[in-house]
């Protein structure tokens, strides 16, 4: 039998490390790619390194001889490309390079497998987005909906959803866009709202920060849990036919709900008052030194020029093609998973005494989005 080989863009971000566990417990043999970093970003895989069947490779999305190398001397049988600058707000200040990466770099994988003449033996993942959906045209949204993207972010990913798209009907690869709502983690990057929330509250439980400062508290997404949806990008590989799957929960929140239920499991009451820019959510029952303290402010910082607001998900098809289960976890565990991680994770930084750079409260002060 012959050995499924993936190879993986966006390995040590966080949907590249759930990926990479769940394929070595498939047997598979895994390649990734990162690029060189003055800092160590490879915490993420950390405890992968080492393994006989994990291999890390350099090489960069904007980079084509490096992918044509690479592709070419691991050979692989799939390809997930998750590489991307993921960030919607930081798009607006970097268009070009979002642009480069998150679309041309989707061309530059799609010419190194036909380079290499792997087109019909490699298959190929794209991640896009619910992103695309933007200014959206209908609620909620599935496989058929319009897109209308609202962000340099999303109409560079509406570029590598058409390629993909274009190399199938062309060259008959089989090539395949999981078009996924927001899924979140303990793993979430910092700056993502649901991460920036859960880390938030555990400092402020723990006496370590004063305020959360945050943009658009009525925005609306469909988030789920990071894990479970790694297992849907395989599923769409193995599918009889190449097709594009809208991956998502079926349910919506605000960033309001996830940040009252985030500081509940933090054992703080919150209740919010006044609307856009002079909502506060202030501490109603929790300890006593919170009481009657302001914890939630919103700030301009965080409004996006064009910000998506009505994202949700229909999974019928993923669901009944790919016999996914949508609702495996749910909105309130993946919120109490989150909290329950950064409260531990708060806990031992500080009896550690560490000195962390002080991400939180550069956020604070709006230096970071
Ligand atoms: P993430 O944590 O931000 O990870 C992004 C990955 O892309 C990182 O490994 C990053 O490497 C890599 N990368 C960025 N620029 C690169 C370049 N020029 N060359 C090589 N690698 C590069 O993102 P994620 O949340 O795991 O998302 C994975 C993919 O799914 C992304 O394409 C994202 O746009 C898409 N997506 C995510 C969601 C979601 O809710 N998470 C929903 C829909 C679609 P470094 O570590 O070196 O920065
Ligand atoms: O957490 P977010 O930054 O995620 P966003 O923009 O939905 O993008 C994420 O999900 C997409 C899938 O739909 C992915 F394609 C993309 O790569 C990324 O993973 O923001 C969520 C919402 C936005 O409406 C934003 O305006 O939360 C709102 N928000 C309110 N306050 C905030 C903040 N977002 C951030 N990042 N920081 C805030 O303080």
């Amino acid at each position: 039998m012959n050995k499924n080989i993936a190879l993986i863009t966006g390995v040590t971000g966080q949907d590249g490390s759930y990926l990479s566990e769940f394929l070595l417990a498939k047997g598979y043999e895994v390649h990734g790619i990162i690029r060189r970093s003055s800092v160590d970003y490879r915490e993420r895989i950390a405890h992968l390194e080492g393994q006989p069947n994990f291999h890390l490779h350099y090489a960069d999305m904007t980079d084509s001889m490096s992918l044509v190398k690479l592709v070419g001397k691991v050979q692989p049988t799939e390809i997930y490309n998750l590489a991307a600058q993921s960030h919607v707000q930081v798009s607006f200040d970097a268009p070009e390079f979002t642009a480069d990466v998150d679309a041309t770099g989707v061309l530059r994988v799609l010419e190194a497998v036909r380079t290499n003449h792997l087109e019909k033996t490699c298959r190929i993942y794209q991640a896009s987005t619910s992103e695309l959906y933007g200014k959206v045209e209908e609620v909620p949204q599935n496989e058929k909906t319009p897109f209308h993207p609202y962000s340099p972010y999303a109409v560079a990913k509406l570029y590598g959803f058409w390629i993909i798209k274009e190399y199938r009907e062309a060259y008959d690869m089989f090539c395949c866009s999981g078009i996924l709502f927001n899924h979140e983690s303990e793993r979430r990057g910092e700056t993502f709202v649901t991460r920036k929330i859960t880390l938030a509250a555990a400092r402020i439980a723990a006496g370590l920060q004063d305020c959360l400062y945050l943009g658009n508290l009525d925005s609306l997404r469909d988030w789920g849990y990071a894990k479970d949806y790694v297992e849907c990008m395989w599923l769409i590989l193995q599918h009889e036919t190449p097709e594009d799957f809208v991956i998502a929960t079926g349910v919506q929140h605000s960033v309001r709900e996830f940040t009252d239920l985030a500081f509940r499991y933090a054992g703080i009451k919150l209740e919010f008052k006044g609307e856009g820019l002079h909502e506060t959510g202030v501490c109603v029952d929790g300890s006593a030194e919170l009481i009657g303290k302001t914890l939630v402010r919103v700030s301009e910082d965080f409004y996006r020029p064009t910000d998506v607001v009505n994202l949700w998900g229909d999974p019928t098809k993923a669901k009944a093609e790919l016999g996914w289960n949508p609702q495996s976890t749910s909105f309130e565990d993946l919120v109490r998973i989150m909290v329950t991680h950064d409260m531990a994770k708060v806990k031992a930084d500080k009896v550690a005494g560490e000195v962390r750079t002080n991400l939180a409260e550069y956020l604070e002060k709006g230096i970071v989005k």
